[in-house]
């Protein structure tokens, strides 16, 4: 089956609201026969979606899986260019690598990879991302901002911003963003993002942000070394989620936010990444790879910096590292 028809397909079902689309018209809209119609109708139903078919009128969809194909989030975007392109895939080791491939050619700014599972999912320097099948947001976004490649950490914080308005939007809890990449509800981590690069010396190519989200497990979906730290958002709300409208929100911010960054810098987006910071004024140990700084968290420059008085009373710029807020 062609996947282009069949997510148009489903588009066109879901956009109907509940009432029927006949077979004919979408033969015709389509170019294909009735019969191929009906074959996309059958693999629809057998990914799980509830389609009844009403003599003389044609197809209803009554009910659709809990899932992220294409269709599903363009439902609820707002967008101009992000997340109209968009790579699904049901499972694979991590969708970092797959948007890496598809910045090196031609892929638009905003073009989006995400899956139902991965089975290897990176996090930061190497350290695994545990990405439960059907139960989370595991994307990557493709974004090609004209910008120095020293600014592109920025882009870690604003994402940080568009999760966090996203889920304030869908499920109504507010997330806590921990300096740099981590989103926290009750001090537990519901979401992180790895900023890589495709850069030259004075020139970023793109920027491949990989955003993981914690949405609908329970706590025994993690392994066991993580239940202390990991959070999901149906954890706090105890209702699930619609992953597809919560990924059509955060593709919706990020890419005011992306298009804010570049004509007016980080000012205005720091005001915003401010009001959801659970770091600063915090005690915090910051633990880089070669050295750890103990200190109060004062703010973030205009670069992106965290700044951490110690108690000599020096200033210390910290440009990445792992942070512990300290009791
Ligand atoms: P990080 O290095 O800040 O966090 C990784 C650490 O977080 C792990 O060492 C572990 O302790 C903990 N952890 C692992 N999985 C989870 C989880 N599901 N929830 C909470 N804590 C966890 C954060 O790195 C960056 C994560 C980016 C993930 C996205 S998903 C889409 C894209 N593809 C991919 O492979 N990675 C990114």
């Amino acid at each position: 089956m062609n996947p282009i028809i069949k997510n148009e397909i489903t588009k066109r079902l879901l956009f109907a609201n509940g009432q029927p689309i006949s077979g004919q018209q979408l033969a015709d809209d389509f170019s294909i026969s009735r019969t191929a119609i009906w074959k996309h109708i059958k693999e629809l139903e057998d990914e799980g979606y509830g389609i009844e078919t009403i003599k003389k009128k044609g197809y209803v969809l009554t009910s659709s899986p809990d899932s992220l194909q294409p269709a599903k989030i363009e439902q609820h975007l707002k967008t101009e260019r992000f997340g109209h392109n968009i790579h699904y895939h049901v499972v694979c080791a991590s969708t970092q690598p797959i948007a890496h491939q598809l910045a090196q050619g031609e892929a638009p700014d905003g073009t989006v990879v995400l899956c139902e599972e991965q089975t290897a999912g990176k996090g930061r320097l190497a350290r695994a991302w545990t990405s439960t099948q059907g139960k989370g947001i595991w994307m990557s976004v493709v974004i090609r901002p004209e910008i120095p490649p020293t600014k592109a950490p920025q882009f870690t914080l604003l994402a940080a911003v568009a999760v966090a308005r996203a889920i304030e939007e869908v499920a109504d809890v507010r997330a806590e963003i921990k300096w740099p990449n981590d989103l926290l509800i009750n001090g537990k981590k519901c979401t992180g993002i790895l900023t890589e690069l495709q850069a030259d010396v004075d020139r970023v190519h793109a920027i491949i942000l990989g955003i993981g989200v914690n949405v609908n497990q329970q706590q025994s979906d993690f392994p066991e070394e993580i239940q202390s730290i990991a959070t999901s958002i149906q954890m706090i709300t105890g209702q699930p989620v619609d992953r597809a409208k919560l990924v059509a929100h955060i593709l919706n911010h990020l890419e005011v936010y992306s298009d804010m960054y570049v004509k007016h810098g980080f000012a205005p987006l720091k005001i915003l990444w401010e009001s959801y910071s659970c770091t600063l004024g915090k005690r915090i140990k910051a633990i880089m790879i070669h050295q750890q700084i103990v200190g109060t968290a004062l703010g973030i420059t205009d670069e992106g910096v965290l700044q951490i008085k110690t108690d000599d009373g020096e200033i210390h710029g910290v440009y990445s590292a792992d942070i512990e807020i300290q009791k």
